[in-house]
């Protein structure tokens, strides 16, 4: 194949967030924009990581994902790439992507979304690179990509026609290759392996279990009904706005208490379903609602790790668990109790990679609704909503036609019974003035600098304050500033950060939890429960004062 050298010049600012580099679609649209970061990115990567290599592109179907295929692909025929595998009409969730670098042990993969962010031609777009066991790219890649865009000139491009991702099929150019995949194969027939596919269909096939499951328009609309339905004997209409659209439907594809209000409502009316779940645009992300009742993400991943006898993949045992810093400790007692290692890592499914591939982890979690295990490297929508329905399917699986059956808000609240209850919110600022935000973060840094045990917040008695920094306990490399956190000696914490995954300004994201051992004070709202403690959060930080803002965008 001919391979052409096209000249370039840097853009500014093709910087990684936590989880890839995300941009306005306007922005990504601009000539050789997206081409530069990708061609950044092979110039950051040993040739042996790709030279007639095997790479993986999908992505979650948002606007501009097509194009960008095109792109992608021809970039990489450009540098030496042998193959490339594409799920049909460019759509593969990000678990999805990482089941099937694995199966095909590729060297890597590209996904092509900006998850959660709304999609569409005012919107976002995004791209990640995930590396040969499917993890998301280490910061030792993605900050020499970064550099290197800073310094680019070329952009080497295989003059090839653009593939028709339609259909099913390898389309040869030379020496370089490209075969279009069905999206759910590979990783339905992972799932298989991890779940009792038979113990979940006869929970979904009772008469008295009723499950919703919200796609939201993104990409887990190509796998809700194969899995659910297809597979799994729930009902077609339990699948809530199940077809993938460019712009999700003018929807915010986060699965959350606020941008999937329309679940809710459903779950919370009298008389609604038995369990609900949600996904996000690229199937990563989870919500779980049992009737009239939410399942805080940070309790779903302890309730799941203390239930591992419902999922046979777990048969022989757990190795580890792990949470990122801002979740709450629920998963902690886990460990405890199971007499587990357990491991706090920053923010971003990227740090618990390096934990699984060495044999140290099984169960992991954020607190933003994402939920997983090692049987991919990256965090698993499906898989969560999996995993509950395993839990309940296992807890009822004796129960006659007509006996009551155990509920997801039973679950937890014996989990809160037996392990004591976190209370925990998180407030997000949304799109404030990046000046204010920035401002408050290095307030807050001159207070922990300043600050020593003892010192008195109201009711609250500080045990120490300090600004997040992880040691990687497989490859030694150390990340600072991951969130400026005050512990207090009751095990309250409150924890500041900035977003990394946004597009324009700056979100500022506040988490707040408390310990509740006493049973009878459980069923507390947690916005009351809390009250004290996020009053603090804010008084501290003068949040208002710096953003401006009164209220936060989103309460979780
Ligand atoms: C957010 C979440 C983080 C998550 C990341 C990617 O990051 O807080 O826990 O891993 O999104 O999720 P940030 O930097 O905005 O707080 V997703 O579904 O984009 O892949
Ligand atoms: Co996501």
């Amino acid at each position: 194949i001919k391979i052409n050298s096209i000249p370039t010049k840097p853009f500014e600012g093709q910087k990684t967030g936590t989880s890839g580099l995300r941009k306005k679609v306007k922005v990504f649209m601009q000539e050789n924009y997206l081409a530069n970061w990708i061609q950044a990115l092979f110039n950051s990567l040993p040739p042996e990581d790709y030279k007639n290599g095997l790479l993986v592109l999908g992505g979650d179907g948002r606007y501009f994902n097509l194009e960008a295929a095109q792109i992608i692909i021809k970039i990489a025929a450009g540098n030496g790439v042998g193959k490339i595998l594409v799920g049909k009409e460019g759509i593969l969730s990000t678990p999805a992507v990482s089941a099937v670098i694995r199966k095909h042990k590729a060297n890597g993969g590209f996904i092509m979304s900006a998850s959660h962010n709304p999609g569409g031609p005012e919107y976002d777009w995004g791209i990640k690179f995930n590396y040969s066991s499917g993890q998301p790219a280490p910061e030792s890649i993605t900050d020499k990509i970064y550099g290197n865009t800073l310094s680019i000139s070329e952009i080497k491009i295989a003059d090839v026609p653009d593939v028709d991702l339609s259909k099913v099929g390898v389309t040869k150019f030379g020496s370089f290759s490209v075969e279009v995949i069905d999206p759910v194969s590979d990783y339905l027939e992972l799932l298989e392996t991890v779940f009792d596919f038979q113990l979940i269909k006869g929970l979904l096939s009772r008469p008295d279990f009723r499950f919703i499951f919200d796609a939201m328009h993104a990409v887990t609309g190509a796998y809700a009904k194969p899995i659910f339905v297809d597979k799994l004997g729930a009902s077609l209409d339990s699948i809530f706005n199940g077809i993938p659209l460019e712009d999700f439907g003018h929807g915010h594809p986060d699965p959350n208490l606020t941008y999937a209000k329309d679940l809710v409502n459903i779950l919370y009316a009298e008389n609604g379903p038995d369990f609900g779940a949600a996904s996000d645009g690229d199937g990563d992300r989870n919500m779980i609602l049992g009737r009239s009742f939410f399942v805080t993400p940070s309790d779903s991943v302890a309730v799941i790790a203390a239930n591992t006898e419902a999922i046979p993949y777990f048969k022989n045992g757990v190795k580890g668990l792990a949470r990122s810093m801002p979740t709450n400790g629920a998963l902690d007692r886990v460990a405890e109790k199971l007499n587990l290692p357990f491991f706090e890592v920053p923010t971003g499914w990227k740090f618990f990679g390096n934990l699984m591939d060495a044999g140290n982890l099984s169960v992991c979690g954020e607190e933003s609704f994402g939920t997983g295990s090692d049987h991919i490297r990256e965090k698993d929508g499906i898989w969560a909503v999996l995993a509950w329905l395993s839990i309940i399917a296992h807890r009822n699986k004796d129960k006659k036609p007509g006996e009551k059956l155990i509920s997801v808000s039973d679950v937890v609240k014996e989990h809160w019974a037996t392990y004591g209850r976190n209370f925990f919110s998180r407030y997000d600022y949304e799109e404030c003035e990046s000046e204010g935000a920035n401002k408050m973060i290095e307030y807050l840094r001159d207070i922990i600098s300043k600050s020593k045990a003892g010192d008195k917040y109201g009711s609250y008695v500080l045990q120490f304050a300090d600004d997040f920094t992880y040691t990687d306990p497989v490859d030694g490399s150390v990340v600072s500033k991951q969130g400026v956190r005050f512990v207090f000696t009751d095990g309250s914490r409150i924890i500041y950060r900035l977003s990394g995954t946004g597009s324009a300004g700056a979100t500022v994201r506040v988490y707040i939890e408390q310990f509740e051992p006493d049973v009878s004070k459980h069923d507390v709202d947690a916005q009351i429960a809390l009250k004290p403690l996020i009053d603090l959060a804010i008084s501290v930080s003068k949040l208002k004062d710096f953003t401006g803002r009164e209220q936060p965008t989103v309460i979780t």
